[in-house]
């Protein structure tokens, strides 16, 4: 989760006002979609079946920031999948070893990056590799709020999926040639109000719900026609035609990150079904990895004084709660949930606290999991907000 933390110092001597002005967002992008391989307003190379960034100035999986990869179990007898019969719907499920049947997917690696753009939207990007090319590849990946607990890459047996209202289903699938066919469905739940008439196939909750298909405006895809190298392996082995594949998803644009909401997923995984039905039989996995996809962030103001001690009001901008609080030394307010937006924090000094001689000595804006904006500026000595930083989120 993306944190700006600010700090106010103070000391005695000369009145003065501070402010910090935080921005998640403070530019708007006007884009224009080209022939090149990204979605408007992404740097990332999404459809051009590679890893490598092949304009400069883009993004690829060999250059992203923030990439997260899952590795299988080898392709062996030691393999992990899902016992017979496992279908999308179960969250009850089987962990069985074994090889992978020469007519289904077997699936080595997958990687996932996210990121946060200057226009205010997320973007979700997933790749896959299989260790044969059969063709057809219907894949599924999970990406849950929440772990679950114990389900790694060497548990066998038993194991209930920990998903909650709002867990995310890509699915993603490839007819062998041309463009693979993406769309997302959601998990329901009675608790979140939802019916099983909502289901997409099961009978009853919890369930994934519509099946809502991407459209070329929110998303790309494509897997490799000739042979690329994998950088991110070591070695960097050349993968033959058929055994990489990406995808690229504007998670704002497709409704993923309602306007003025905060959604966070903490987990994925991938899976690989024996055809294009949803409801068809899924076998290999691997197991889950830690990923960090999420459209909010925090603010924290931290205050320290020099020589002596003072309650010092503060007002906000940007709707945060409460949008006025107070600190002495050493203490803080921390704004959790915070969406994408601009957002000021002012210090206000009382007449009393004018008279007594407090002056601002420092402030500084920074940014963590962040590319914070260096564009650094001397404290005015006006009462005007956002006279200061403004960090942006990610890169
Ligand atoms: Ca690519
Ligand atoms: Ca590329
Ligand atoms: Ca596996």
């Amino acid at each position: 989760m993306s944190k700006i933390r600010s700090e106010l110092r103070l000391r005695r001597r000369y009145a003065l006002l501070g402010a910090c002005a935080l921005a998640f967002v403070t530019t708007t992008m006007l884009v224009t979609q080209t022939a090149s391989a990204k979605l408007p307003g992404s740097s990332f190379e999404g459809n051009d079946g590679n890893l490598v960034v092949n304009t400069a100035g883009n993004t690829d999986w060999a250059n992203v920031s923030g990439l997260n990869t899952g590795i299988d179990r080898a392709s062996s007898s030691g393999d992990n999948s899902f016992g017979q019969g496992t279908k999308e719907d179960n969250s009850a499920v089987t962990v069985v070893s074994g090889s992978i049947p020469p007519n289904k997917n077997d699936l080595s690696r997958f990687y996932e990056s996210s990121f946060l753009a200057a226009n205010g939207h997320n973007y979700l990007n997933l790749a896959w590799e299989r260790l044969v090319n059969i063709g057809n590849a219907n894949l599924d990946f999970e990406i849950n709020q929440k772990t679950t607990a114990g389900f790694t890459n060497t548990l066998t047996g038993p194991v209930t999926l920990n998903r909650t209202a709002g867990d995310l289903l890509v699915s993603y699938d490839f007819g062998g040639s041309g463009t693979p066919s993406l769309a997302l469905n959601f998990w329901l739940t009675a608790a979140a109000g939802n019916t099983a008439g909502q289901c997409f196939s099961a009978n009853a909750l919890p369930c994934w719900g519509r099946h809502v298909s991407l459209s070329s405006a929110v998303s790309e895809g494509a897997v490799n026609t000739a042979s690329i190298v994998d950088p991110l392996q070591v070695g960097s082995p050349t993968l033959g035609v058929g055994l990489f594949g990406e995808a690229s998803i504007d998670l704002t644009a497709a409704g993923v990150f309602p306007a003025g909401t905060c959604e966070a997923f903490g987990s994925a995984f991938v899976k690989s079904r024996s055809s294009s039905s949803f409801t068809a039989e899924i076998k290999d996995f691997i197991a889950p990895i830690a990923v960090n996809i999420t459209n909010c962030g925090s603010i924290t103001i931290h205050k320290v004084t020099e020589n002596g001690d003072s309650t010092f009001g503060y007002t906000t901008t940007g709707a945060l709660t409460p949008s006025t609080f107070s600190l002495s030394n050493n203490g803080t307010r921390t704004y959790t949930a915070v969406p994408v937006g601009n957002y000021s924090v002012t210090e206000n000094l009382t007449s009393a606290q004018v008279t007594a001689g407090w002056t601002l000595e420092s402030l500084s804006c920074t940014a963590t999991g962040a590319r914070p904006r260096a564009d650094r500026r001397q404290p005015s000595r006006s009462a005007r907000p956002a006279p200061w930083i403004a960090p942006t989120p990610t890169t």
